[in-house]
């Protein structure tokens, strides 16, 4: 059945880029292999009690052994761009806070492996340069708490950009600096595992710089590369429109998990009431003359992450204290993401939820995709991660069926088009992810691949919507 704004056969623009998104530590494995060093995700998946069932990365999908079938299958599929994201273990594994140390030629030989079979298969590869496994000598110094991990990240990214960056189509800096900065550092569910609100901010700070020194890097090693950031934006709306408290309550969330990021990036200035909402907890003096202008840099896209709608409310402080920061699964978490939001709570919303526990509503990108359109005019904008984790149903054909996900994947693409349509200028999109992985605090509880991987044989076999996202990335166009 057609939903209503889906109707089959709506067509994207030409040129419009159809690809898939992983993570390194989610896929790679070999953590003891070409050179590498431990991560902050290897010190906390091997922390008992961090990851579900004590699963860590070491092995994963084995992608560092068989990424020339993974990109066979790629091609297979028809995508034509593929996200993936350098560990900068691989790269620099001696880095310290004070010198970047030798570069590590057989984690460059990877990488640069990698992107050859892509560009034979006809794939534009999309680099992103942290997805949150920040090597684990730099946490032992203080992590992104530390303005020094900030400055070796820039160096690091010089070195990627100068080794790939003749061959690269898009280079995206930091991956959901949200989440490394307040699941690592405040709520503690992500590596680092801290909950300490004001290194948090310190940590948000120092990822908008290191963001700002790492596009200036790229621009400088790779000028034929496109330059973007990856922003896990919260579509966030009042459960009253008319009540001031709940009003508020989403201009409270909406700064720490936005416009703390958007504001400085784009227009190289902190959100007043950011800053006036936290002093408590923080005086921002970790942020110094000059940063904010090396954190604005001119940039060539944005790219959205987008997965579930939020409804805040002002919180009085009766009711049941558990139900508070909403149902995302996170429920042991020592700490709360949320700093000096004790009067904000998350609604849980009726209506459907994907197997995390998120919600489901697609008209929330088609908001963020039309609200980055007017914030960052003349800049491109991807769709650089969306899909959902879903349980397997598996047939007496051994494929799954995952009509839910094919459903939602079609209706967050119908919600892409809306935003075409109003004028915003997307120009790919990604779907998360080409594989089952590790699903960080989660471990291999939760697929959100549209390719199931068997963890035991490593076997690879496309579920149903990786046959229909062929067939959209096939005919440019929603199929039936
Ligand atoms: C992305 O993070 C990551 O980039 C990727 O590595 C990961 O595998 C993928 O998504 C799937 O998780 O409480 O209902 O409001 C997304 C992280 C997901 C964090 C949504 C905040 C809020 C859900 N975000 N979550 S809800």
């Amino acid at each position: 059945a057609e939903t209503p704004g889906a109707p089959a056969g709506r067509a994207f623009p030409d040129g419009f880029l159809w690809g898939s998104a992983t993570a390194s530590y989610q896929i790679e494995g070999a953590v003891d292999e070409g050179g590498r060093t431990p991560s902050i995700w290897d010190t906390f998946s091997r922390t008992p009690g961090k990851v579900q069932d004590g699963d860590t990365g070491d092995v994963a999908c084995d992608h560092f052994h068989r990424f020339r079938e993974d990109v066979a299958l790629m091609k297979e599929l028809g995508l034509q761009s593929y996200r993936f994201s350098v560990a900068w273990p691989r790269i620099t594994p001696g880095v310290t806070a004070d010198a970047l140390g030798p570069v590590e030629q057989r984690g460059l030989d990877f990488y640069s492996a990698l992107v050859d079979e892509l560009l034979a298969a006809g794939i534009a590869p999309a680099v992103t340069l942290y997805h949150w496994d920040l090597p684990q000598a730099l946490e032992d110094t203080g992590g992104w708490a530390d303005r020094r991990t900030a400055e070796r990240f820039g160096e690091y990214a010089a070195v990627v950009a100068g080794a790939l960056g003749d061959r690269v189509r898009t280079f995206i800096t930091l991956n959901e600096p949200w989440c490394a900065a307040y699941l690592g550092y405040a709520s503690g569910v992500h590596a680092p595992g801290r909950t300490e609100p004001a290194a948090a901010l310190a940590a948000v700070h120092h990822l908008n710089l290191a963001h700002g020194l790492a596009a200036r890097a790229v621009r400088e090693h790779a000028p034929s590369a496109e330059v973007a950031v990856t922003l896990n934006l919260g579509w966030f709306r009042p459960e009253d429109p008319a009540s001031a408290g709940d009003v508020d309550a989403a201009r409270r969330v909406d700064g720490l998990q936005n416009r703390v990021f958007l504001g400085p990036m784009l227009r190289g200035e902190y959100p007043a009431d950011v800053l006036e909402d936290t002093a408590g907890v923080t005086d921002w003096s970790f942020v110094h003359d000059g940063d904010l202008a090396v954190v604005r840099q001119p940039l060539d896209a944005v790219g959205l992450n987008y997965y579930s709608p939020s409804v805040v409310r002002h919180w009085d402080g009766s009711g049941d204290p558990a139900e508070k920061d909403g149902a995302d699964g996170h429920g042991a978490a020592a700490g709360t993401p949320w700093i000096a939001c004790d009067d904000v709570q998350f609604v849980s919303l009726p209506g459907p939820r994907t197997e995390m526990g998120w919600s489901i509503d697609p008209r929330g990108m088609t908001a963020l995709l039309t609200r980055l359109a007017e914030e960052a005019p003349g800049v491109d904008l991807y769709v650089t991660e969306n899909g959902m984790a879903a349980p397997d149903v598996v047939g007496d054909d051994g494929v799954v069926h995952d009509d839910d996900r094919i459903a939602y994947l079609r209706d967050h693409l119908a919600a892409v088009l809306d935003a075409v349509d109003a004028g915003a200028p997307v120009r790919g999109y990604f779907v998360w992810s080409l594989l089952d992985n590790f699903e960080w605090g989660y471990g291999y509880s939760k697929r959100f691949g549209v390719v199931h991987v068997d963890y035991g044989t490593q076997v690879r076999t496309p579920k149903d919507s990786a046959r229909w996202y062929a067939r959209a990335a096939g005919a440019g166009a929603l199929p039936a």
